[in-house]
């Protein structure tokens, strides 16, 4: 406490006898947010330079004295470095300290580093710009649990897009082979009356041209190069479940994040999470449709750098669309929705008169709760495809974000465009 009370001291003199601008008293000319319970959240950028080398351990001293509680530490080779060819450092901190110590604090690191600045929070959430930034969403992976299948050893392979890779090939056991084959068999039959046009058109050209049957389970390389052909889309291994900020952005990349690991023998009718029968009989052939390839991209688009509140929205219109959504054709109800067309449970159960219908309606289908483990207790219909894009355009457009996006899909890159 005596060295704070000296430390404050100090600072005070230095204001008074104007060689620090005294700015207004909260926070002062330095950028502060965050302000709670008496606390504000820095962003401090100082550099050390060669001379002042131990000068971190005292830069450390003054964190220690106003009692700044640490939240984020990065050191980069400092600017002057390139240059000179000394090996001057710059580190990043964020803290929280008291509001009332702010301007003295900023003050005392002045005086043992260089270059002290404090920085506005990033506005906006961190998004890929490039194809190959989505192999930086490697290990965002959450509520992948290794130890949930353990006499079901599942292979992690994570490929490298910028690297180009061929996509793994998995060996799949005799046990998982008949899984998928009693999966697509059951779904087979019911698919004519329950699946939508675009889907069946889908599978019967990638039963003709890829493979497809109920005899060995589809490799993600050769489905990969088929739907490239078909719609740019293109698919990249994942070891389970992304956060759902990555896993959209990378739809804005035509680029379909694939489990490759089969459901458990003892439940082939309903898995909660994804799985390859998910992927390769619920996606792959909606996204060989071009209308549906265009209208996936699109949430994907309007999810980069949107707050984590639109983020929920719309990865709740993704699972009622995407995953769960129906559409009527010539009158009637049909399934295109992924999640329903790899389950034969739930696609039985969607289409009988058990569950509520809703129109969809993005404002509406947005808030709705849902839930994972079991069958939805409603679904929202669409008049059309061509309805559900138009409406979901529209909803899109209305998510404030100070840039908008162009993908330009000769470099595989967006264009981010400044709205002041
Ligand atoms: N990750 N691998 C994978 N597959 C999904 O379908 C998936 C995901 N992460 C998040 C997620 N789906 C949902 O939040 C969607 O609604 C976006
Ligand atoms: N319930 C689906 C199935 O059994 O295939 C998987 C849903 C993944 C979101
Ligand atoms: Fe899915």
């Amino acid at each position: 406490v005596g060295r704070k009370r000296s430390l404050i001291e100090d600072a005070r003199k230095e204001r008074a006898s104007g060689s620090s601008s005294p700015g207004p008293s909260r926070g002062g000319e330095n950028f502060v947010f965050e302000e709670k319970e008496g606390t504000v959240t820095l962003n401090i950028l100082f550099a050390l330079s060669h001379e002042k080398n131990a000068g971190f351990f005292k830069t450390g001293k003054v964190f220690e004295t106003f009692e700044a509680k640490l939240l984020h530490i990065e050191s980069r080779p400092g600017r002057k470095s390139k240059n000179s060819g000394c090996d001057d450092l710059e580190f990043f901190m964020r803290c929280e300290v008291h509001i009332s110590d702010t301007d003295i604090f900023i003050n005392s690191l002045k005086r043992v580093a260089d270059d002290v600045r404090t920085i506005p929070e990033e506005k906006v959430p961190w998004f890929p710009r490039k194809i190959r930034d989505l192999d930086k969403c490697n290990l965002l992976i959450t509520k992948y649990d290794p130890d949930m299948d353990q006499d079901h050893p599942v292979s992690v392979y994570l490929s490298n897009i910028a690297r180009g890779e061929p996509l793994p090939r998995v060996e799949y056991t005799p046990e998982e082979v008949a899984t998928w084959r009693e999966v697509y068999r059951t779904l087979r039959t019911i698919y004519p009356d329950l699946a939508c046009r675009q889907f069946l058109g889908g599978l019967q050209q990638l039963e003709r041209e890829c493979g497809y049957g109920e005899d060995s389970i589809p490799q993600l390389r050769e489905v990969s190069a088929f739907l490239r052909e078909k719609t740019g889309f293109q698919l990249r291994p994942v070891a389970g479940l992304l956060s759902a900020r990555d896993f959209l952005a990378s739809l804005a990349f035509r680029v379909f994040q694939c489990t490759q690991y089969i459901r458990h023998a003892s439940a082939p009718m309903h898995s909660p999470e994804p799985d390859c029968c998910h992927e390769l009989l619920g996606h792959i052939p909606m996204l060989a449709d071009k209308e549906f390839a265009q209208f996936s991209q699109e949430i994907g688009l309007a999810s980069l750098g949107a707050s984590d509140e639109d983020i929920e929205r719309l990865s709740t219109l993704y699972w009622f669309t995407v995953e769960f959504g129906l559409c009527k054709q010539n009158g009637t109800v049909k399934a295109y929705g992924a999640g329903l067309l790899s389950s034969y449970g739930e696609l039985i159960y969607a289409l009988s008169n058990e569950p509520e219908y809703k129109p969809f309606n993005p404002e509406e289908t947005a808030i709705q709760p849902y839930q994972d483990q079991t069958f939805q207790p409603v679904y929202f219909v669409s008049e059309s495809f061509e309805d559900a894009k138009i409406k979901m355009r529209r909803y899109s457009s209305s998510i404030q974000r100070p840039f908008s996006v162009r993908y330009d899909p000769f470099t595989c890159s967006l264009e981010v465009l400044d709205q002041p």
